[in-house]
């Protein structure tokens, strides 16, 4: 799964991908307006993982991964529609970290010369809309020109496809993003090769500096598929480059901080792809696997090998509270917690699983 990082030209992108992945990429005050690239692939902290992790002791741990990219260059993109290649990159995302500038520094300059949170959040949210509405009209002439070809066989497709496509164009002309439709697992199908941008889900990062204003306390930011929160950008980075847990520490008791915020947006990011994790676990390794939600026990085989999804038999399942409750696989199973689950089982977020299969 991967988070694309957008946001105006010195909103602090780069500084947010590095206080999130831990990279040390130069940040400028003066952007550039290229189109460049960053990307990291970054365990998502888990204390469930970790607490398996040092009792099984395992030669191995595993950790969930997210992969972020930091996509700069937006502002030379938009108004004119956007380059082919920045057009690639917002496609190809899961999902969108929006970073938003609330902190105020007199040496970087914005490009709308103030600091106002929540408009800068309607900027690129307003573009990104445009370039939706733009691709169903597009889609909707295309339609109608296939109606006019007429080929029967696929009228009724036309017709289905013409109606769905309607239905997006008057919610974005409403001004809301896609996100917030309730549509069907085969609708969703249906949009996935147009990928589009207000479709996908968004953590909204207000880039908050040393005693900035928090904008999140009055934002009216009602969305489906869509967090907001508070980070400071600057600080977390630095925070990231530390090595030495003890300088981490020194840092935060400066700096009057209980924990690095980057633990929790790296947590809400997961979050917000609607994946969670279920875990195996022994001697050879603990390991969290990303699936999404809903999925079923046999999907989850797969996920780890299809071996084991085709020869599947049964799941043997503890819920990690369970687990942890009674301190062993052994005594949870003696306490009638360790369920024998079939193919379609629905996992949950934390079930720990052996997968029992013949092939
Ligand atoms: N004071 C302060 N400065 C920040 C903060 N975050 C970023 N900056 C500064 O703002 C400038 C731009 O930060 P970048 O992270 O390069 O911003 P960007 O969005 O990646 O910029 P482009 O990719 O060029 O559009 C740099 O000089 C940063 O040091 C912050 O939280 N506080
Ligand atoms: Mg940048």
């Amino acid at each position: 799964m991967r988070l694309g990082i957008i946001g105006l030209p010195n909103s602090g992108k780069t500084t947010i991908f590095n206080a999130l992945t831990g990279s040390g990429y130069p940040t400028e005050a003066f952007s550039s307006g290229q189109l460049e690239v960053h990307t990291a692939v970054v365990p998502v902290p888990d204390a469930w993982i970790d607490r398996l992790s040092a009792i099984f002791k395992p030669k191995k741990t595993t950790y969930a991964t997210v992969t972020y990219t930091d996509i700069g260059g937006l502002d030379k993109g938009i108004g004119e529609g956007l380059s082919g290649p920045m057009r690639n990159e917002l496609q190809q995302v899961d999902g969108f970290l929006h970073v938003v500038r609330a902190f105020a520094n007199d040496e970087v300059p914005h490009p709308q010369d103030s600091i106002d949170p929540v408009r800068d959040l309607d900027v690129i949210d307003g573009e990104f809309l445009l370039l939706d509405l733009i691709a169903v009209e597009n889609r909707l002439e295309r339609l109608a020109e296939e109606r006019k070809k007429g080929k029967g066989a696929n009228q009724q497709q036309i017709t289905q496809e013409t109606a769905l496509m309607e239905r997006l164009h008057a919610h974005l002309e409403n001004e809301q993003p896609l996100r917030d439709l309730d549509l069907t697992e085969d609708e969703i199908k249906q949009m996935r090769g147009y990928g589009f941008l207000t479709l996908k889900p968004v953590l909204v990062i207000f880039n908050t500096g040393d005693g900035s204003p928090d904008p999140v306390a009055n934002l009216n930011y009602k969305h489906k598929h869509a967090l907001v929160v508070s980070l400071q950008g600057q600080l977390e980075a630095e925070i990231a480059q530390l090595d030495d847990p003890d300088d981490v520490q020194m840092f935060l008791s400066e700096y009057n901080i209980e924990k690095p915020s980057r633990e929790r947006a790296l947590q809400l990011s997961y979050n917000l792809l609607g994946i969670q994790s279920f875990f195996t676990y022994g001697e050879d390794e603990v390991r969290a696997w990303p699936i999404r939600k809903g999925a079923t026990a046999v999907e989850a085989a797969g996920t780890i090998h299809t071996d084991l999804a085709r020869g599947f038999i049964r799941a043997e399942v503890v819920a990690y509270q369970d687990f942890e409750q009674f301190g062993s696989v052994t005594e949870a199973k003696a306490k009638g917690k360790v369920r024998l689950e079939g193919r379609d089982y629905i996992v949950q977020n934390g079930d720990m699983m052996v997968i029992r299969f013949n092939v």
